[in-house]
């Protein structure tokens, strides 16, 4: 089931239920290879939400700017491979959506922790537009802010719990979005944290 949140958003409530412990498990691997970081923003600020890649490309931030780079910048090794794990998720959550033959690229990996948000922004780093990014939310809950197509659209809220997906499509796809504070809690599978996975398709 699915409930109205705009043009082009598909909340598919618990999709990731099942398969979360994998996923939590599939996480640790990857972060054994690209440890989890708090990347700097060209404006010199350190990101509250830590952060790790997986796949050919992986979204990273420094002084210079936002980018893709096929290297994690930490080790000057490529990212870990896309566990199947996450690919076939992203493949079956993207198809409930109607997008059939979803292969994503890159998949971006935010841990937050009490104190971490993100704040209003568009996902405008990629080369093309017309694939969807599919996000699954993992371990604690989250006020999640969509907004619209400008900065000042005021946004609405949405609670993610673990095992949400959301399936960002057409117009949304480009829509301001964030995440307020996290809050203190514990969760079975993941504790003190939240976990976020985006399969974007990139390059
Ligand atoms: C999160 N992550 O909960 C979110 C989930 C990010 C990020 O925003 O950039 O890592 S992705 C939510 C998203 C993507 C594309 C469009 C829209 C939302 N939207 O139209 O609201 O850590
Ligand atoms: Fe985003």
């Amino acid at each position: 089931w699915q409930e109205p949140v705009g043009e082009g958003v598909v909340v598919l409530r618990r999709f990731a239920r099942n398969t979360a412990p994998d996923l939590v498990q599939a996480i640790g691997k990857v972060a054994s290879k690209a440890p989890f970081r708090h990347m700097v923003t060209p404006g010199g600020r350190s990101m509250s939400a830590a952060m790790t890649c997986a796949g050919e490309l992986g979204w990273v931030t420094d002084r210079s700017g936002y980018r893709y780079q096929s290297t994690d910048p930490e080790s000057g090794l490529l990212w870990p491979e896309i566990p199947e794990s996450f690919k076939e998720l992203a493949r079956n959550a993207a198809e409930a959506a109607g997008y059939r033959g979803f292969v994503p690229d890159a998949c971006l990996i935010n841990r937050y922790q009490r104190g971490a948000r993100m704040g209003l922004h568009q996902d405008k780093d990629e080369q093309e537009f017309s694939w969807p990014i599919v996000s699954v939310s993992l371990g604690l809950p989250i006020t999640f802010q969509f907004g619209g197509p400008r900065r000042s659209d005021k946004p609405v809220k949405i609670l993610l719990e673990h095992g949400d997906v959301v399936v960002w499509g057409g117009p949304a796809r480009l829509f301001y979005h964030g995440v307020l504070t996290l809050k203190a809690g514990h969760h079975p599978l993941t504790g003190s944290c939240r976990y976020n996975l985006t399969f974007r398709r990139a390059g």
